[in-house]
């Protein structure tokens, strides 16, 4: 495949932009009247609307242009179909199937994926019921009322997402924590609110060998061990969620209470798999079942709809030209939902991870740049920080509004208020504040005239700034579901496009390695250091103080 650049609707789109770059937003809308109904979309119980971004519908034909020609079409049939698309890893990136109905049928290197992905399902559905019924029980005799899920990476962030967005539906007692960080304070504090008798463990590792869940796992089996919890008994506290027996079993939990998935599900999209089992006890499994029905809703609507009505190509097209078009480094991300103030968390992994890359998959530099940074939480908070630089910073950063239409509580007037934040936030990056509205309002103040010339800079909103605004009904199971399918897909595509393979993550594993080198030099005697003076330095005072 040539690079991007060399591709004849890339040259198309930059003499294109030459001509859209000064046009101003709210003269688009103005100009038609029908530009929402254009540019606008629902699939799977979302709504997308793309009309604040600034292009027109010629701008989205040599778009769409642009991903037909990078092969956006046949890349989605491979990864659908099971090829190792994953090529530095040789591995199929197949987590689509993991929320593909009993009836699908895909076979991987001789295997029914489709099979193996319903047995798991079986079997954390049987465990699920057993712990949330009260008939799992602790060493003790006493029923569970405590889920520690230890896990780093995209072993903690779905779940603990999915867990903190679907708490509404969690009709039950028990208490999900998850634990992720090397620092101590992380498990010591989630220790204090648990009684031995009654915790449950979930380790979630998909290699079993991460340094930090490693640490975290070890050191949970010597709290249980020392509150008189015997070896023995310990199978009753913990359980895995993992692709490496071998290590499960030396670790000490018995296969048995191993949750297994496969190679072909990375990290970051590992939700869907046994990773997902805190979310299957904290919400129930037919509420997990659903989580995936409404991810499945948008792989299909994905794997059939044409590009031009295809909602993650859509998101990831207008992505491609406010990245490589309007040149912005950034994307912030606000769900104004309470539920939802992880989802900027995860997304940071997701685009980042996958496609925070500068090598293409034939090994050439990129030409181009690739993701963007990913920011953000949860408005109305965000409002009151960051915004600012979104209204008026020198840096033009679109923003995703995410919003649910229906609340999942009962107090009075808070919803339209959210509601009402969120809509006037996409408006004012829009429309902005002119020189004659910021002077005609200080006069209207009645501030000193003389006073005035000098302020109207600062009051000044430039706007035409971009954002999209994804709506849903409520916040459910499936929403969430096709919610995250949504970005998974937007960022293959946009991976597809920009060249890269969006399924490694070998900065990631460079640091994993320095650490555990580091670590043997902190805690052992080895000399010299053989660092740069500055590491040295660091190493030396921190050996100093352990
Ligand atoms: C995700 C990454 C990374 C991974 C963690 C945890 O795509 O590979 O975030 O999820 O490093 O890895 P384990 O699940 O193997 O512990």
């Amino acid at each position: 495949m040539p690079s991007l650049t060399a591709s004849a609707s890339f040259a198309a789109l930059q003499s294109h932009f030459a001509s859209v770059k000064n046009r101003r937003l709210p003269d688009l809308f103005a100009q038609n009247p029908q530009r929402f109904a254009a540019m606008s979309l629902r699939a799977a119980g979302l709504l997308l609307d793309y009309s604040k971004n600034l292009l027109t519908t010629d701008s989205l034909r040599l778009l769409l242009d642009l991903a037909r020609e990078r092969g956006v079409e046949e890349q989605r049939a491979a990864m659908f179909a099971g090829v190792k698309i994953n090529t530095t890893e040789h591995r199929a990136a197949l987590h689509v199937a993991l929320r593909a109905p009993r009836d699908a049928e895909l076979l991987l290197d001789g295997q029914d994926v489709i099979a193996a992905v319903h047995a798991v399902q079986g079997q954390m559905r049987a465990f699920t019921e057993r712990v949330r019924s009260g008939q799992w029980l602790g060493h003790t005799g006493k029923a569970i009322t405590d889920i520690v899920n230890i896990g780093i990476g995209g072993s903690d962030l779905g779940p603990k997402l999915a867990c903190q967005a679907l708490q509404p539906f969690a009709q039950s007692d028990l208490q999900l924590h998850f634990v992720s960080n090397a620092d101590g304070r992380d498990l010591d504090a989630v220790l204090r609110k648990c009684n031995p008798e009654t915790a449950l463990f979930i380790v979630a590792s998909k290699s079993f060998t991460t340094q930090e869940t490693m640490l975290n796992a070890h050191s949970a089996r010597d709290w249980m061990l020392q509150q008189s919890c015997s070896e023995a008994a310990l199978a009753r506290h913990f359980v895995a969620l993992s692709t490496n027996t071998a290590a499960v079993r030396a670790f000490g939990i018995d296969p048995g209470n191993m949750f297994p998935f496969w190679d072909w599900v990375g990290g970051r999209y590992s939700v869907w798999s046994a990773i997902g089992l805190s979310i299957a006890l904290a919400v129930g499994f037919d509420h997990f079942a659903a989580f995936l029905q409404g991810a499945h809703a948008m792989d299909q609507h994905f794997c059939s709809a044409p590009l031009a009505a295809n909602m993650p190509v859509l998101l990831a097209l207008v992505g491609i030209w406010n990245r490589n078009f309007l040149g912005s480094s950034a994307l912030a991300i606000a769900p104004y939902q309470q539920d939802l103030n992880l989802l900027p968390a995860f997304l940071q992994q997701l685009e980042m991870e996958s496609n925070g890359k500068g090598v293409a998959l034939d090994g050439a530099t990129l030409e181009t740049a690739s993701s963007p940074l990913i920011l953000g939480n949860a408005g109305t908070n965000g409002q009151h920080a960051y915004f600012q630089l979104l209204h008026q910073g020198s840096d033009v950063i679109p923003v995703d509004f995410i919003a649910a239409l229906r609340p999942q509580h009962r107090l009075p007037d808070h919803h339209a208020a959210l509601l009402a934040n969120c809509f006037a936030q996409s408006e004012a990056l829009m429309h902005g504040k002119s020189a004659a509205e910021v002077r005609a309002e200080m006069q209207a103040e009645g501030i000193d005239e003389e006073r005035i010339p000098a302020l109207v800079p600062h009051r000044v909103c430039p706007g035409n700034r971009p954002s999209n605004m994804i709506l849903m009904d409520a916040l459910t199971p499936e929403t969430l579901g096709a919610l995250l399918a949504l970005y998974e897909h937007k960022v293959f595509v946009q991976g597809v496009i920009w060249g890269v393979n969006s399924f490694d993550q070998w900065g990631v594993e460079l640091g994993k390695a320095l650490a555990r080198n580091i670590q043997s030099e902190l805690l052992g005697t080895a000399q010299p250091l053989q660092h740069d003076s500055s590491t040295n330095n660091l190493i030396a005072l921190a050996k100093a103080a352990l």
